[in-house]
């Protein structure tokens, strides 16, 4: 059995029951710039704390999984260079060789599974890439989310992506996509993608119930929740899909690929917007936290074991 380093925090809302929420690194690491990075996070876990949850900020350093990070290893990371993104490709190949790194929303979810924690917040979902019909570039996301147990709330795939092939693949994998309180499928900076969500849910408790029922029928896999970003922190589609234009462009133009693609085109669009991209980011992610603490509490309260 794999040996995981729980932080304090984590280990006695274990020993406790309280509900746990899982959250990423590799948005530290590779999503956002020092030191807005670290400063989200920090606000990330104080958000999910005041909602009623305990945070478990999920990385690997010195080749040791850890749930829950202290304030100076979130801090070490959110500095570091040359730290891995680590999808399920990878992940144990890191631990095995003594690594660091931050793991993604694939790696996230199978650390949360291992920890028996139901529920992760993140910003936004890696998905199938604009011209993945040619270059084939899909997340492991997709697959995980069609294989893994873990309700993953999300401010829907990022607006870099190919949304209706997105929507297409989850639809073939079996992955509930469920938007929050609208109609429309969110697009991370923007509310409305202008596509129609298959799944609209209106609680946290319709969510957790689904979560369940889920589990208890047997079917493999998770749920993924999109919630649209704040109203006073959106920026509009027509506005965002011009800058993705340009920050696409510069991508094909330096030829980046593999999982150099999502760190160079988030950067660029932070660029592009000065700034507005990352405020953007941090309030969703805010968002995202306090919604699944609610839905952990609601999967808690349910009394499901098998995953709390
Ligand atoms: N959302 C963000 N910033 C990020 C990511 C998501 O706001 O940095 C990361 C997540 O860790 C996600 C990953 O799992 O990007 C997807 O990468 P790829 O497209 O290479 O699978
Ligand atoms: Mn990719």
């Amino acid at each position: 059995m794999i040996d995981i380093s729980y932080s304090p925090e984590v280990a006695a809302a274990r020993d406790t029951g309280t509900p746990l929420v899982a959250l990423e690194s590799t948005i530290i690491t590779h999503g956002m710039p020092f030191p807005q990075n670290v400063e989200t996070a920090r606000q990330v876990e104080e958000t999910v704390r005041a909602a009623g949850a305990v945070p478990a900020t999920i990385a690997v350093i010195g080749g040791r999984l850890h749930i829950g990070l202290t304030g100076d290893e979130l801090d070490a990371l959110g500095q570091a260079t040359g730290v891995a993104k680590l999808s399920r490709a990878d992940f144990a190949a890191c631990i095995a060789a003594g690594g660091t790194g931050a793991t993604t929303v694939a790696a996230t979810m199978i650390a949360a599974r291992l920890a028996g924690i139901a529920v992760f917040a993140t910003g936004g979902i890696g998905g199938v890439h604009r011209g993945a019909e040619s270059s084939f570039d899909i997340s492991a996301d997709l697959r995980e989310l069609a294989q893994t147990p873990v309700t993953v709330v999300a401010a829907g795939a990022k607006a870099i992506l190919d949304l209706p092939k997105t929507l297409e693949v989850l639809e073939t994998f079996g992955v509930p996509v469920i938007a929050y309180g609208q109609d429309a499928l969110p697009a991370f900076w923007s509310r409305d993608s202008g596509l129609p969500a298959p799944l609209r849910m209106d609680s946290a408790a319709a969510i957790a119930r689904a979560h369940v029922m889920r589990g208890a029928m047997g079917i493999p896999g998770g749920q993924l929740v999109a919630n649209p970003v704040p109203e006073a922190d959106e920026i509009p589609k027509a506005e965002m899909d011009r800058i993705v234009e340009i920050a696409l462009a510069e991508a094909a133009a330096t030829h980046v690929s593999g999982k150099a693609v999502t760190p160079f085109l988030l950067d660029r669009i932070y660029h592009l917007t000065e700034g507005r991209s990352l405020e953007a980011n941090i309030a969703l992610v805010l968002n995202n936290a306090r919604l699944a603490a609610e839905i952990a509490q609601h999967i808690a309260a349910s009394g499901d074991i098998s995953a709390r």
